[in-house]
């Protein structure tokens, strides 16, 4: 007659048996401490898609660079696309990461409209996305986690604001905007002309868009110099089209600096060279350091942490008194 077993010894037939089977299916057995989770909220063996504008100045590069180092600092998998400056080709990159399963997506968007069937397909994936940098215009907030990105409109009004001490109020500017329907280009000019309001001798004698590049900058300097003659200041919203702007009045025989103060937004090392070379007076700082915070955001996504909806990246004025000792410090 069979005995039955003591309970320990079928308890421990059992476990072995089930620890066996585990490792034979490839997998630790489910008593092994398997960190996954720990690993994945500090980052670890996150996989994120980055949805980058493009590489149209040197501040964007710089973002770039900041989020993919970031991303190799913790360990997280980025599938990164650059979309030429176009947002069909964001649009496209979105919806590829979303078919790919990614854990998490970073979007910069190039413009603020437009977003919404793509950003519910994504939350309808359950895949938090993160804006930096640009924000987007949509009914639904729960469309995105958060927003980091500077105070654009703050921006704007620092450079009228230290143009009105610089010019003692009188001026004929001319504004090379960024990207049409991007919200750095939409409210640098709304906080601009909200500094300018209360000295009305401060004329925006033209106002058109560079596209935030060197070249855009500098070939709509070409032509609005050839129709205002009389211009005292030339208001960028960025660096780079900025220092376009200066090669254009350069090559028209003015000192930029000098016969036109040139007034600008971003605060990347070529403006620090170019207001050492007395070229540029003023540049407003626009951090494109944002990889941490992106990074920190993601993480509060995936563990369900709430978070503000937006966080505002702190920005200073710089000038010519200040430019020279600045510049060692500068990290873009
Ligand atoms: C600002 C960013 C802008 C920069 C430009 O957050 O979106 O785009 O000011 C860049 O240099 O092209």
């Amino acid at each position: 007659m069979k005995l039955p077993l003591p309970i320990s010894v079928r308890t421990f037939c059992l476990g072995t048996t089930l620890a066996l089977a585990a490792i034979l299916a490839g997998c630790k057995p489910p008593s092994a401490d398997t960190p996954a989770s720990a690993d994945k909220a500090g980052g670890k063996g996150l996989t994120v898609g980055f949805a980058q504008v493009g590489a149209e100045s040197s501040w964007r590069t710089a973002e770039t660079k900041s989020i993919q180092d970031e991303a190799e600092k913790r360990g997280v998998t980025l599938k990164f696309s650059d979309a030429q400056g176009k947002q069909e080709n964001q649009i496209k990159a979105v919806r590829g990461f979303i078919a790919q399963g990614v854990d998490a997506i970073i979007l910069a968007p190039v413009v603020e409209t437009g977003w919404e069937p793509v950003l519910r397909e994504a939350k309808q994936a359950k895949i938090p996305v993160v804006l930096v940098d640009r924000g987007v215009k949509v009914e639904d907030e729960s469309l995105f986690a958060t927003l980091i990105a500077s105070d654009f409109v703050a921006e704007g009004r620092m450079a009228a604001e230290w143009l009105v001490k610089k010019t003692g109020g009188k001026a004929q500017i001319i504004e090379l905007q960024g990207t049409p329907g991007a919200a750095p280009a939409i409210d640098r000019k709304r906080g601009f002309e909200e500094g300018i309001k209360a000295s009305p001798e401060m004329k925006i004698i033209a106002s058109q868009s560079g596209d935030f590049t060197r070249t855009g900058g500098k070939q709509v300097t070409e032509a609005l110099l050839k129709v205002h003659a009389g211009v005292t200041v030339v208001y960028a919203h960025n660096d780079d089209m900025a220092i376009g702007a200066i090669q254009a009045l350069e090559e028209a025989g003015k000192k930029p600096g000098t016969d036109v103060i040139v007034v600008s937004i971003d605060g990347v090392k070529g403006a620090f060279e170019a207001m050492v070379a007395g070229k540029l007076n003023c540049t407003v700082e626009c951090s494109p350091l944002l990889g941490a915070l992106a990074f920190d955001a993601v993480e509060k996504a995936k563990a369900g942490t709430a978070m503000e909806k937006k966080t505002v990246v702190p920005d200073r004025v710089f000038d010519q008194s200040t430019a020279a000792q600045e510049l060692p410090n500068r990290k873009y």
